[in-house]
């Protein structure tokens, strides 16, 4: 294959089209170099005297800087690009939740990291063709190049089934890429870190997702408790598992942690969020048409946060309309009243305060 090299800005359809080819992607330009000096200095200092890790898994010149994001605010940075979590959502669903986040550092070595799959955490549990698991994206902090280890992809094996291996008739394509570009790929395709036959350590800063009904590898709400949570962004606090998946997993007394601890201002969004069923003007059904609506006469450019808490409450909308069951109904509501909650509460904490009075008004 010849790898394309998309731009910064990408549209996710297209880049998610190439995975579902390829299984992986490189987008260039995504990170400035500011941010990468910066991961790459936060690198260094959590990376002082340390060994590379033992296990064969890893190749033998691997160090790893794990719960990167809790210890560097350029991570922090990188993880808040819309980009990540709509282009992950597409493969792992909504309200998915970061798995591991990590300083890649390739020493000079002997041999390139095995060939693997990163789903190997959950494949036990999921059989392969199933839905994917992981969403994985290394940033280059400094050049990949081949000489110097970059990441080997095996195009296409995301495809192959349970107990096929590669062989040394297998493509592998070393993904080279300019400090600021990240590569992706899925739970399911076959990679390894190359061999850095360089004199120089190779840095690479990866940020992996995974369902957010699955335990992801590194436990976030320790690395990154409450107090310090709550002021980061509203996505990454989502990501970190202060959002409960789909209103039902990772509660506390049945809300997202990130309501009940007031991350973002006040929360008087019940009263919208159940305006269900026989109300009036305005029940969940039409929340999201009324939304898109008020923005649009407002002028008002809908924020990212905003769209994807409307996408997700059209969807679930869209299943409560199809569905007959009583039970599936009963739980489609907790799920639609969750994604209102939060879509209330994003709004709120953008400012949106008179969009909000309004639904209430409406509602009440
Ligand atoms: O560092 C790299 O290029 C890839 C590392 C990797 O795939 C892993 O450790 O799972
Ligand atoms: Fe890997």
């Amino acid at each position: 294959m010849k790898l394309h090299y998309f731009e910064k800005g990408a549209p996710v359809a297209e880049v998610k089209a190439y995975i579902d080819e390829w299984g992986f992607a490189v987008v260039s330009g995504i990170a400035d170099s500011e941010t990468m000096d910066g991961i790459a200095k936060d690198m260094r200092r959590y990376s002082r005297g340390m060994q590379p890790l033992e296990l064969e898994f890893f190749g033998g010149a691997l160090i790893k800087v794990e719960g990167f994001v809790a210890k560097s605010s350029g991570m922090v940075e990188l993880l808040n690009d819309p980009f990540l979590v709509d282009l992950s959502e597409e493969y792992l669903g909504a309200d998915l939740l970061l798995n591991a986040s990590g300083g890649f550092i390739l020493q000079p070595g002997r041999r390139p990291q095995p060939l693997h799959h990163d789903d190997v955490l959950y494949s036990p549990f999921i059989p392969r063709g199933g839905p994917e698991s992981m969403v994985n994206f290394m940033f280059a902090v400094t050049d990949f190049t081949s000489e110097n280890g970059a990441t080997r992809m095996v195009p296409g094996s995301h495809k192959w089934p349970e107990g096929r291996l590669p062989t040394d008739d297998d493509e592998v394509v070393d993904v080279e890429m300019p400090t600021g570009s990240v590569a992706i790929w899925l739970g399911s395709t076959w990679h390894g870190a190359g061999l850095n036959s360089t004199a120089i350590p190779r840095l690479g800063a990866e940020i992996a997702f995974n369902c957010g009904w699955l335990r992801p590898h590194e436990a976030y709400h320790l690395l990154i408790p409450p107090g310090l949570a709550r002021d980061l962004p509203p996505r990454v606090q989502e990501v970190l598992g202060y959002k409960a998946h789909r209103g039902m997993l990772g509660c506390i007394e049945q809300r997202s942690p990130m309501e009940l601890f007031g991350f973002s201002k006040s929360v008087p969004v019940r009263a919208v969020a159940v305006a269900g069923e026989s109300q009036r003007h305005v029940d969940l059904f039409d929340l999201e048409a009324w939304v898109t609506k008020y923005f649009l006469t407002q002028n008002h450019p809908l924020s990212d946060e905003a769209r994807r808490h409307l996408k997700r409450l059209s969807e679930i909308n869209a299943s409560r309309r199809e569905t007959a069951n009583r039970a599936d109904l009963d739980m489609l509501e907790v799920v639609a009243e969750a994604q209102g909650r939060g879509l209330i509460s994003c709004l709120e904490a953008a400012g949106f305060a008179d969009a909000i009075e309004k639904l209430q008004r409406l509602t009440a």
